[in-house]
């Protein structure tokens, strides 16, 4: 299930310490902006992209800071609209090996809810 849609930097919990990746992609002609922080304001990731079908934009990893971490998506001026979900791989104990969040933007008018998509996953163990 998503949650949203949502103006707000989006609160997201990754696995703090831990290696994180992240995607982005554009299909709008807009300029797309990512901000990720962690809660103390450190941002992680500043990435800009534009394109209509511009697929893998943007890429790479960072490590976790302090939940919770804020993702912001803005375009034209203004935070975009933001829908998201989020999934767990654990097994049957509870132990947790990754941590994914999802997000999906519109800028405009036309809800297609594509114009900046970001994926982010953090990994409970590495390598
Ligand atoms: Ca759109």
């Amino acid at each position: 299930m998503s949650e949203g849609p949502t103006r707000n930097p989006v609160s997201v919990n990754l696995l703090s310490g831990k290696i994180t990746q992240f995607s982005m992609s554009t299909q709008s002609s807009a300029i797309q902006n990512l901000e990720i922080q962690d809660a103390d304001g450190t941002s992680l990731v500043e990435q800009s992209g534009q394109g209509t079908s511009h697929f893998f934009a943007a890429g790479g990893r960072f490590t976790a800071g302090r939940n919770p971490h804020t993702v912001t998506i803005t375009a034209n001026n203004r935070n975009s609209s933001v829908r998201y979900s989020s999934a767990m791989i654990s097994d049957t104990s509870g132990n947790i090996f990754e941590v994914t969040h999802v997000l999906a933007s519109e800028d405009g008018g036309d809800g297609d809810y594509n114009d900046c998509f970001v994926t982010l996953t953090s990994f409970a163990r590495s390598g």
